[in-house]
């Protein structure tokens, strides 16, 4: 398809407001996703934060994940957020008050962690500048972190004893509120609303986020989790095994097997822990009459018969031999892929569905962006040109909104977010 005069203007002016986004997010040694509803730094959002401003300063990329990396705690892990300390303390909750934990340098860190992406991103990051990246020793500091990290999930966060990482709390899978959650969720006692203050609600209409009684069953979560002094081997109230989790685990994987080689370490480990994993999530996490992957309920027992979109994301895995029955799954009257906007995060079918709240229905950039990776690892190049014309459209229309409805490409949420505009510089590249 030959572009048009607009088309291309289009994608400049696209690519101009992208960049503002990211720039006005810049703290000075990370991006927040959102100077509104969350001013410091995530996780797994500045993975997906460093894959789009490699475009812009491969240095800034650099510096991002060099941040995150600094609050590594002693065990490995790699907190999912890194309170930034010119923030009022109280401009977020659950605030470094409640989490009451960090590395021993001093950064005050939540105690939970986020899916791995970050391997793939230092990947990434690396191959953008190699000449800067190797100027600042970049790969050789980041690899033993990644490594580390990743060795955490592989030991202490095997608690099905499976080879497949568990998360501990919903908001470590990034998909907070997922229908996925709630049957395993029923069995937390929530703590009651009159216990905290959320601050989310001054940022964003309370029809587009998490309930209270989800919110109370998180913080009592959270709150268990802390007052075991983050001990993994403690009693687990939820303990899940996540797809999209462990794919990102596998995809990463794959990537330190390229940075070992890149810094002169041994690559094989790597290579076996990504075959391990694929091997594992075939095995737990597989629904051949679904076609999906389910998540597994390691506290219930057994699958999660709920079809949530973190089943779609291990397309992004090279040679998985679901892949079609994966796409065939993501075109199919569950997820819709083509025919509504990007990919929703929950079965369109589903009795749970919502298309405006949070993760239990709307369509989200960065998965858009790794299922749009699968479609192109997979041959499917028509339908991944589609879904990239589709979230350029909604990232354009919805001023970089945090997440937008399916069904009308409507934004909700903040605006200026940055994984939003990230993956747009992504696209545009
Ligand atoms: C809790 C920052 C994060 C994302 C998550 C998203 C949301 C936090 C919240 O925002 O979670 O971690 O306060 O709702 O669900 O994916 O990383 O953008």
């Amino acid at each position: 398809v030959r572009a048009t005069r607009s088309d291309r203007l289009d994608a400049a002016g696209l690519r101009h407001a992208a960049a503002r986004v990211l720039m006005a997010n810049w703290t000075g040694s990370s991006t927040v996703p959102s100077r509104t509803l969350y001013p410091h730094q995530w996780s797994w959002d500045s993975a997906f934060i460093a894959l789009g401003l490699r475009h812009l300063s491969p240095r800034r990329a650099q510096r991002e994940l060099e941040t995150l990396l600094g609050a590594q705690w002693d065990d490995g892990r790699l907190p999912h957020i890194v309170f930034d300390a010119a923030t009022p303390a109280d401009a977020y909750f659950p605030g470094p008050a409640f989490w009451r934990a960090g590395p021993n340098s001093g950064v005050r860190t939540s105690g939970i962690v986020q899916p791995p992406v970050h391997a793939l991103a230092a990947w990434q990051v690396y191959r953008a500048d190699p000449a800067e990246a190797a100027r600042r020793g970049f790969l050789a500091r980041a690899y033993p972190r990644l490594a580390a990290w990743h060795r955490y999930l592989g030991t202490r966060r095997d608690l099905g004893g499976h080879g497949l990482a568990a998360i501990v709390h919903p908001w470590e899978s990034g998909m907070d509120n997922s229908p996925c959650w709630d049957g395993p969720l029923a069995r937390v006692e929530p703590v009651p609303p009159s216990c905290f203050r959320r601050r989310d609600l001054d940022h964003a209409a309370s029809a587009d986020r998490p309930t209270d009684r989800d919110y109370g069953r998180y913080v009592r979560l959270a709150a268990d989790y802390r007052d075991h002094g983050y001990d993994d081997a403690a009693p687990h109230a939820f303990a899940v095994e996540d797809p999209a989790f462990n794919a990102l685990l596998v995809l990463s994987e794959l990537a330190l097997a390229r940075i070992a080689e890149a810094v002169g370490a041994d690559p094989a480990p790597h290579r076996r822990r990504a075959e391990e994993v694929t091997a594992a999530l075939l095995d737990r996490l597989w629904d051949a009459p679904g076609g999906l992957f389910l998540c597994r309920d390691l506290v219930g027992g057994g699958p999660i018969r709920e079809h949530g979109v973190a089943g779609l994301v291990p397309l992004a895995v090279p040679g998985l031999p679901v892949a079609a029955d994966l796409v065939r799954t993501a075109c199919g009257e569950r997820f819709g892929l083509g025919r509504v906007h990007m990919v929703p995060s929950y079965d369109l079918t589903g009795h749970a569905f919502d298309p405006a709240r949070y993760w239990r229905g709307p369509s989200w950039f960065n998965i858009g962006r790794l299922v749009h990776l699968g479609l192109l690892e997979h041959g499917e190049s028509a339908r991944a040109e589609a879904l990239r014309a589709s979230m350029l459209r909604a990232a354009a229309r919805s001023d970089f909104a945090e997440y937008i409805d399916p069904l009308t490409g409507e934004g909700h949420g903040s605006t200026g977010f940055a994984w939003t505009a990230a993956t747009v510089l992504d696209l545009l590249a």
